[in-house]
């Protein structure tokens, strides 16, 4: 009849109605249940999530292929176990951390006739067995980081002593990129906190040797700019070549975190790592920054001849963490200043985009008009699982205390859980950060997803602040933490 339709209808619209009333109460439940969770199991849950899928398709290789449920391989050495070790120790991830070093123990042979890159093989192999063995006290790990260590070495036989970039670890002989006889000037200035590392716990001096002979030239050499360096380095000549362009991004970056985190390995004593980390963040305040319109974004971008570019990598993320770090170690003040301002534009380099992690390079607007902060080219939307703004909030929340960074953080795990995470196992690179509905999987997971991110992820959210003191240990670029030496060293 009419009356019971009316009435269906009248019981229709107000259950409507009674939904959209309890819409903000759900929304608020939801974000109680969010916050209830702990940050710190949430990590350890990524962690195993990741390494599910690299023990069923990819163990014992290089890098997982998540998607296509196989592996990939770039020296043949189990780059993402090795880079991992150290993570899982910290992380409190036991068993799994007993399966690898029974891979370490009885499958990890550097006696093979590969290839590799000096720079990467000591920051994650090198710089991930030193880590092990310090954490563990396990001599195994210090008996690998020796063999490998020794097997970089003829990377230094230059007529320069600037190395080259690649070296075959079963023959012993180095060379340079097929297409050039230049190194990268960040990867050459970036392997000196593990040898020097190397050298103490085996009183062998070769090793600090070769690399001191690169920073002390480094540190003379002409065409630096207000103490910014150029990208390249020939290792005929041992003068920067393709001078002009200077960047805190890709093919530097590096350069200017181990000039201080070196001068803190050794003690505060060794002045001239110091100046020159002084002089490029003068160099860099002076020439590189700038703010955005219409939010006034601080962010460093390139100098090219003289032209200011206003684009910053992802990779730049990696400043905040170190300014704070030089702050807390008794730089000037002002250094702490910078580093809040570029922690806030590297959040945002996460949060304003629509899948909620961060571009690899991000453009900034100049313009005093009413467009958009931050602008993404279509060939820089990628994200691969990096480190730098995590890493950066780490050491922010360390030496501030401010929630917000814990929360910033929060927000990236969940981002990297809801549009990079694959279902069988593991996490994978994505070519579209703004595109929520198909951010596009590129089927990688890079080895510093373990190695780094999801490290300092867990230290981010832990409350044990005695868990790696900055105090105590430097973090090599790679997130793997070395020991700050005794003063009798
Ligand atoms: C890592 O290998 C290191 O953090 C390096 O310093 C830069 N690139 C990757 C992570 O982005």
């Amino acid at each position: 009849s009419r009356l019971q339709r009316s009435l269906i209808l009248f019981l229709l619209a107000f259950l409507f109605i009674c939904g959209i009333l309890s819409y903000p109460s759900l929304t608020e439940q939801w974000r109680v249940t969010v916050k209830a969770v702990d940050r710190v199991e949430a990590v350890q849950e990524a962690f195993r999530h990741a390494w599910k899928g690299y023990k069923a398709f990819a163990w014992g290789h290089d890098e997982l292929k998540p998607i296509s449920k196989t592996h990939g391989e770039w020296f043949g050495l189990g780059l993402t176990l090795i880079d991992a070790l150290d993570t899982m120790w910290i992380l409190g991830l036991k068993d799994e951390f007993a399966e690898a070093r029974k891979w370490v123990e009885t499958e990890l042979s550097f006696s093979k006739n590969v290839d590799v890159n000096l720079f990467e093989s000591t920051i994650r192999i090198l710089g991930g067995l030193l880590s092990t063995y310090h954490l563990t006290g396990d001599t195994l790990f210090l008996d690998k980081a020796k063999d490998i260590g020794f097997r970089l070495m003829p990377a230094f036989k230059t007529p320069s002593k600037i190395p080259y970039s690649d070296v075959n670890i079963g023959k012993g002989t180095a060379h340079p990129p097929r297409w050039t006889t230049d190194s990268t000037v960040a990867e050459v200035t970036s392997i000196q906190l593990e040898f020097r590392e190397l050298s103490r716990l085996t009183q062998d001096p070769q090793y600090q040797n070769a690399v001191e002979e690169v920073t002390r030239q480094v540190h003379r050499l002409e065409g630096k700019h207000d103490g910014l360096v150029p990208m390249f380095i020939n290792t005929n000549s041992g003068k920067f070549t393709r001078r002009g362009a200077f960047t805190l991004g890709a093919r530097a970056d590096s350069y200017y975190e181990y000039l201080l985190k070196q001068w803190l390995q050794g003690g505060k004593k060794e002045t001239e790592l110091l100046e020159d980390y002084l002089q490029a963040i003068e160099g860099v305040k002076k020439n590189l920054l700038r703010q955005t319109s219409p939010s006034k974004l601080t962010f460093v971008g390139e100098l090219s001849n003289g032209h200011l570019n206003p684009k910053m990598d992802h990779l730049v993320c990696f400043l905040p963490g170190t300014l704070a770090l030089g702050a807390h170690n008794g730089l000037p003040a002002d250094h702490m200043d910078l580093a809040l301002q570029l922690m806030e534009t590297c959040h945002q380099m996460y949060a304003q985009m629509e899948t909620g992690l961060s571009p690899e390079i991000a453009h900034f607007n100049l313009q005093s008009n009413n467009g958009r902060d931050i602008d993404v080219k279509p060939a820089d939307r990628h994200n691969l699982l990096r480190p730098e703004t995590v890493e950066s909030l780490f050491y922010m929340y360390r030496f501030t205390k401010d929630s917000k960074y814990r929360d910033w953080g929060w927000d990236i795990l969940q981002s990297f859980n809801k549009y990079t995470r694959v279902p069988s196992g593991g996490y994978t690179s994505i070519s579209n950060v703004r595109d929520p509905v198909y951010p596009s999987p590129r089927d990688k997971m890079e080895s510093f997803f373990l190695g780094e991110t999801l490290k300092y992820l867990f230290l981010l959210f832990s409350d044990d602040n005695e868990l790696i003191s900055l105090d105590k240990y430097v973090f090599n670029t790679e997130a793997h933490p070395l020991p700050i030496w005794p003063s009798t060293s």
